[in-house]
């Protein structure tokens, strides 16, 4: 029933908790003291980047309202010969490379053209919304054409927010596949069972990463259609069970953290809406975690400091990040 999830929406609410000005939601719980004790979590000096390669063959396609990133060379090896041809009728742009590569220096330079949510991302709390509101009551129409003005990206990117402890419960491994089937739901019951046998647990301000290993069925399948729609992935009922540990963030291997085959006749995305609209708990989405969960299955370490800031886009509701996990 619809009003399940709105009743637990209003229970779990934080609108208000940390002022009515607040754009941060739930990363306010990563306080001077967590980011210290979190550094300490960093013991053997190993690190795990956990960003997907950003380049045309990820999961989010070549077209649809998402594309997978574009790599254009913008200056290369032949650019300076064609400088030297048009010199003489060339614009300001073509004598300045014919000033800068008179003597032996060559450069090169690059764009990429990507939605935010072409590759490993974080959401913004202004990426999802209902019944008009963004989180902490900010109407809909603060994200306008020229970007979000409430709740950005670039409010947490300002600010150097995403620095804390992070816990790695590998639901795929408890369950001993290589990655969950289709559709797959895990509930919060399944969380506390993965978090117990793993010995781990998620203590205020934690950043919690849940691997489904549906990014190795992107890799061997490369079906796009099967990638999104049959997406295993968390319950809307384990948004409770992140607000009663105090979690900083979620983030996952998968496309939306949560399944994507919906759980309610008439809502979807019902996680989205309840983490980042009511809680303010930002979303981590396509991360790669898997050698971090094959290491933490080989010591048993499954705690360990993450930095994982985004790019500070003037309003931004998303953006790419390269998220180190660092043992
Ligand atoms: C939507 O699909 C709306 O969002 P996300 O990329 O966060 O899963």
């Amino acid at each position: 029933m619809s009003s399940e999830w709105r009743k637990v929406g209003e229970k779990i609410s934080n609108w208000g908790k940390w002022g009515k000005e607040d754009q941060l939601g739930t990363l306010n719980y990563i306080t001077p003291q967590k980011i210290a004790s979190a550094a300490a979590a960093a013991k053997q000096g190993k690190l795990f980047p956990l960003s997907i390669p950003l380049d045309a063959y990820g999961p989010q396609g070549a077209s649809g309202f998402r594309r997978n990133p574009i790599h254009i060379m913008s200056v290369d090896g032949g650019d300076e010969h064609m400088a030297r041809f048009l010199e003489g009728w060339g614009g300001a742009n073509e004598a300045q490379m014919v000033a800068m590569t008179s003597g032996p220096m060559r450069f090169t330079d690059d764009f990429i053209i990507m939605p935010l949510q072409g590759s490993t991302q974080w959401d913004a709390l202004s990426h999802v919304y209902y019944d008009g509101k963004l989180y902490n009551g900010y109407p809909a129409a603060s994200v306008t054409s020229f970007g979000a003005t409430k709740d950005s990206i670039d409010q947490v990117a300002g600010k150097g927010q995403i620095v804390s402890r992070a816990v790695l419960l590998d639901v795929a491994r408890h369950r001993k596949v290589n990655y969950l089937p289709p559709q797959t739901v895990i509930s919060p019951e399944e969380l506390d069972d993965v978090a117990k046998a793993q010995k781990v647990t998620v203590e205020s301000g934690d950043i919690v990463l849940i691997r489904t290993g549906w990014r190795l069925n992107f890799l061997e399948t490369k079906d796009g259609a099967q990638w999104l729609h049959n997406s295993p992935g968390l319950s809307w009922r384990c948004a409770e069970w992140l607000h009663n540990r105090q979690a900083a963030a979620i983030a996952s291997d998968n496309i939306a953290v949560e399944v994507t085959a919906s759980e309610f006749d008439d809502a979807f995305l019902v996680f989205h809406m309840l983490a980042l609209r009511d809680m303010g708990m930002m979303l981590g989405e396509i991360w790669d975690l898997e050698a971090l969960g094959a290491d933490c299955a080989a010591d048993g370490v499954y705690a360990f400091l993450l930095v994982a800031q985004p790019l500070r886009v003037t309003g931004g509701v998303g953006s790419p990040v390269n998220p180190i996990a660092i043992k």
